[in-house]
């Protein structure tokens, strides 16, 4: 067994040795970009790309500050911070290959709870051009029921009483803006890396919310001087597990304490808007276009949404990861059957993209047996990956009168599951900020299905959709009587 190396700065030529690491001068880059969500999908995505351009010698501009904004993200920003913002990335081939090598780009880590004037004065900082974000669905903190900005959170109303100690992404962004509008600076641009229909108007819609009650005045500033491009991004991220840090330490010797693993597939297609200027990322594969809308419709209900169904379906059956839930043929033709019947008739010609083979290639990700991505990852705040996967699917097929059966079924399924056990009476670990609300209105569905559908920030409008009511009603009726799957092939076979 060769030595063990902890990985850091101090290791890394010698770490070289052994797998691929920055050959680049980390010292000299220049940070030029902020973001804030330092998870693995930004490790897998943004931070990778921005690391295969930093290899090209003339950049220099474009290193990345990782913002940790919670307390909850401590232990990641503690990590980040001993290794010196050094991490491993292992992609899981399909072929149960693995690709490791050592990700540079992160040349910083902030910690915003212990010092937020630090993250503030960052994202000020005039050589910062971007502030990219995933902060998930959840952070963005709209309200499906009145379609608007939720002042009703605590956080936010911390936010607005203490300006120069904020919680939430809102009260950073108003004060860093604020700052370079009385520096007298350019302004910047706003990047979501979230799962958001429209995720760059979502994030300028609700910022703009925010600002108007904080600080009016700034408003047109940030009209005239920040861009909010949208972006698709996609790279499936399961959880590392801890067998995942014993098998880079026996493989390389390297001790890592917080390896991101992945799968091969990526993709980034983003709006060309970055009113700063931007990295030429293009040259290491990301797509920049002039519209965006369509990639990220065609992501989403397929490729987010059949993680749901997956999740809740594959839940209530006892299984642990996507490739279990997938390789039950019951399961993959109900998935296929939603694509086609339900999903597909909504997006329409997409210029450039082959549906078919997009919704094959799905079912080959999902499948990839090596990447072990954890059931209770995918249904984890689903309330919030609901309005934004599923409920947009529904809403055009009640318009055009479509079909609305599967996906109502899988409503149904969401509701059972919220009772908090499996179809063997084994305890389900669900984790969402609404768990206690979908609890109690799982528990009225037992004896009236559609009490489930009353969640408003939820569901919108949903429970005065008839047609979706009476497919819900039955669907769950016959979850609780004969189980998913034999409601499924039932399903699949009329
Ligand atoms: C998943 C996503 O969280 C989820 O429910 O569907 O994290 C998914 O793996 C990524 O969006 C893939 O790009």
């Amino acid at each position: 067994m060769e030595k063990i190396l902890k990985l850091n700065q101090k290791n890394l030529a010698e770490i070289a040795n052994r797998i691929p690491c920055p050959t680049y001068n980390r010292s000299s880059i220049k940070t030029g970009i902020v973001h804030v969500g330092i998870g693995g999908f930004h490790r897998a995505h943004e931070a990778l790309y921005t690391d295969q351009l930093l290899h090209d010698e003339s950049i220099t501009d474009w290193g990345i500050c990782g913002v940790a904004l919670l307390n909850f993200d401590t232990k990641i920003y503690h990590t980040l911070k001993e290794q010196d913002g050094l991490y491993t990335l292992i992609v899981k081939e399909l072929d149960g290959s693995h690709t490791t090598r050592v990700i540079g780009a992160i040349v910083e880590c902030l910690y915003a709870p212990e010092n937020p004037i630090k993250v503030i004065e960052k994202m000020a900082s005039p050589e910062v051009k971007i502030i990219s974000l995933t902060i998930t669905e959840g952070g963005y903190n709209y309200n499906e029921a009145t379609k608007a900005f939720d002042f009703g959170n605590p956080l936010i109303q911390h936010d607005l009483e203490h300006a120069d100690a904020p919680k939430t992404i809102f009260g950073y962004l108003t004060q860093a803006l604020k700052l370079r509008k009385t520096r007298g600076l350019k302004g910047c641009t706003i990047q979501s890396c979230d799962n958001i229909q429209g995720n760059g108007h979502m994030t300028k819609n609700m910022l703009l919310s925010y600002v108007k009650r904080a600080e009016p005045e700034l408003k047109d500033w940030i009209e005239a001087h920040v861009s909010f491009p949208n972006a698709m991004v996609d790279r499936i991220t399961p959880a590392t597990s801890a067998s995942d840090i014993d098998y880079l330490t026996e493989t390389t010797g390297i001790d890592d304490a917080w390896p991101v693993v992945c799968e091969p597939f990526k993709q980034w297609v983003i709006e060309d808007d970055f009113i700063a200027g931007r990295p030429i990322w293009e040259t290491v594969g990301a797509q920049f276009v002039k519209d965006v809308v369509p990639y990220e419709k065609m992501k989403l209900s397929l490729l987010n949404a059949g993680h749901s169904v997956l999740g809740i379906l594959g839940a209530l059956l006892g299984y642990e990861t996507i490739d279990e839930a997938v390789g039950n043929p019951n399961i993959s033709a109900f998935l296929n059957h939603y694509m086609d019947v339900e999903v597909t008739p909504i997006l329409g010609d997409l210029e450039g993209v082959n549906l078919n083979n997009y919704k094959q290639s799905l079912l080959e990700r999902f499948g990839n047996i090596n990447i072990k991505d954890q059931i209770d990852r995918i249904c984890s705040e689903t309330s919030a990956k609901f309005p934004i996967f599923i409920l947009p699917t529904v809403n055009a097929q009640l318009e055009k009168k479509g079909s609305v059966k599967l996906a109502a079924f899988v409503t149904a399924a969401w509701a059972v599951y919220s009772l908090g056990k499996d179809e063997s009476g084994k305890e389900l670990t669900i984790k969402d900020a609404m768990k206690a609300a979908l609890n109690e209105k799982a528990n009225a569905a037992i004896d009236y299905p559609e009490a489930f559908l009353e969640i408003d920030s939820v569901f919108g409008k949903l429970k005065d959709a008839k047609v979706f009511v009476n497919a819900y009603t039955s669907a769950y009726q016959n979850i609780v009587n004969n189980g998913v799957e034999t409601c499924v092939k039932d399903i699949n076979t009329n």
